[in-house]
């Protein structure tokens, strides 16, 4: 039976649908992308938030105004390490403030008033981005109908999103509800500002979009130039360190490289439906999996196969020492991995690079697709006996680690103290220690932290402090 009810799950079985071990002779998909069962003290985050925080977010010189209370506002300020080069960047949270006589009498003079004066106040910005939460989404308040009259009076792009936080059952709907909203918006947009588009005479054949890729700890220092050392031209990121002028640029590429297969696929699939522009699916962790990734994307571009082993083999040269050092102090190391969904899969072959086995991996808003791919990359690895948990809480999580006693743990900020208490070394791997992690450049510095992690001293101090206090319980 390769479902798995654990002890804390007795009192609420339905979660184990939700919980199996990965066995290459069976292709189990759990239960996922569901409403939580009540009692399941969830992590998950809400669609706002995948919506603000993570796919809109990282657009470094527009005004992100937060029509609701002003809760849902402060909880986006700087959280996540979406860097950026813009001074507007992170640094302001814009909120309508709603109070409970605008819930009640209705919000959108407010949020009128808020854009106009944000916008006065910050002329440098090149537009607004509205989102809703789940008071103003509750009432109903039209903020696209809002955004077009802000817009005729500021002369600039103002889209607006409805995103309340109930919107779906995780962050991923609020991923979805952006991309879909942004992609229609863009497309009438495009005709309102054309001065913002490609002009044709300054394509070239080698244009691509990035897409799903969201710039953290500077992920895009070392990919920008890795991709146009193989003869691509980077015309715009989504929405990584991009400014919107950029976004207007999105279908005027080749190609379309898509990272993020999660947050951002949707909108390479209707741009490839409505301006006829493929996409390739890639993966940027690791060695295996970037330099496959490189071929085909050279493959999509008509790009010779010459140049990219060049670029392979420089890389790999400037890297192998260090790597070598970090993988023989790793080889034969377990982790557990606590990630959204895809950085999960992305990385079963990068651990594998470094001779890391999983033991336990966790999504928190995996669609099933997911899960193919989590399984697909497991048997790729011949990993077998790893226990996959789907949107775990925290008692599922404790209960691993005392189960499977991983070396050290893939995961976030939420977790983190309490698993050090438990001698478990965790590595910030949403936002990073010291990044960037990705591509080739950056898998050195992945693999560093890890080993940070790892030998740090005090984890031999914490386990003699626990045999002295052992010792001391039993005189
Ligand atoms: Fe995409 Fe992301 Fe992820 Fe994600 Fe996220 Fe993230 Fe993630 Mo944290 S966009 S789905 S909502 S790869 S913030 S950069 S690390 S949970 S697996």
């Amino acid at each position: 039976m390769p479902f798995v009810l654990l002890d804390c799950n007795r009192c609420i079985p339905e979660r184990m649908k939700h919980i199996y071990v990965y066995d290459p002779d069976e292709e189990i998909i759990p239960l996922c992308n569901v409403n939580t069962v009540p009692g399941d003290m969830t992590e998950r985050g809400c669609a706002f938030a995948g919506s603000r925080g993570v796919v809109g977010g990282p657009v470094k010189d527009v005004i992100h105004m937060v029509h609701g209370p002003i809760g849902c506002a402060y909880y986006t300020w700087g959280t996540r390490r979406n860097l950026s080069d813009n001074d507007l960047h992170r640094r302001y949270c814009f909120s309508t403030d709603m109070q409970e006589s605008d819930i009640v009498y209705g919000g959108e003079k407010k949020l009128e008033k808020a854009c106009i004066e944000a916008n006065d106040e910050f002329p440098q910005a090149t537009g607004i981005f509205i989102y809703t939460t789940c008071s103003t989404g509750l009432i109903g308040d039209d903020v696209e109908a809002v955004a077009k009259r802000v817009e005729e009076k500021i002369k600039k792009p103002v889209f607006a999103v409805n995103c309340p936080g109930f919107a779906g059952v995780s962050q991923s709907k609020g991923h979805h509800e952006f991309n879909v909203s942004f992609y229609r918006w863009l497309r009438k947009a495009r005709e309102r500002f054309p001065e913002k588009c490609l002009r044709e005479e300054d394509k070239t054949p080698y244009d691509v979009a990035v897409i799903g890729e969201y710039n953290m700890d500077w992920d895009l220092a070392v990919l920008e130039p890795l991709l146009e050392k193989i003869g691509c031209r980077v015309v715009v990121v989504f929405t990584g360190n991009s400014s919107l002028n950029d976004l207007f640029k999105l279908p005027d590429v080749r190609l379309n490289i898509v990272e993020c297969q999660r947050s951002a696929e949707y909108i390479a699939h209707l741009i490839g439906d409505g301006y006829d522009i493929p996409f390739i699916r890639v993966s940027l962790f690791g060695l295996s999996e970037t330099t496959e990734s490189l071929y085909r994307i050279a493959e999509a571009l008509d790009i010779p196969k010459r140049r990219v082993d060049e670029v392979v083999k420089e890389e790999m040269e400037a890297i192998k020492p260090q790597l070598d050092y970090y993988r023989e102090k790793l080889s034969g190391k377990t982790c557990l991995t606590y990630v959204g969904a895809p950085r999960t899969w992305h990385w079963v072959r990068a651990m594998k690079d470094l001779g890391i086995d999983y033991v336990v991996a966790c999504c928190t808003f995996a669609h099933e697709e997911d899960y193919e791919k989590l399984n697909r990359n497991l048997k790729k690895a011949g990993i077998k006996g790893v226990l996959i948990i789907d949107a775990p809480n925290e008692l599922e999580l404790e209960e691993a680690i005392h189960t499977f006693r991983p070396d050290f743990m893939l995961t976030g900020l939420k977790e983190r103290y309490l698993f050090r208490k438990y001698g478990v070394p965790t590595l910030n791997s949403h936002s990073y220690e010291q990044g960037p992690y990705v591509a080739y450049r950056g898998f050195v510095n992945f693999a560093r932290d890890i080993y940070k992690g790892v030998y740090h001293p005090i984890w031999n101090i914490l386990r003699e402090g626990e045999k002295k206090f052992q010792a001391l319980k039993g005189g």
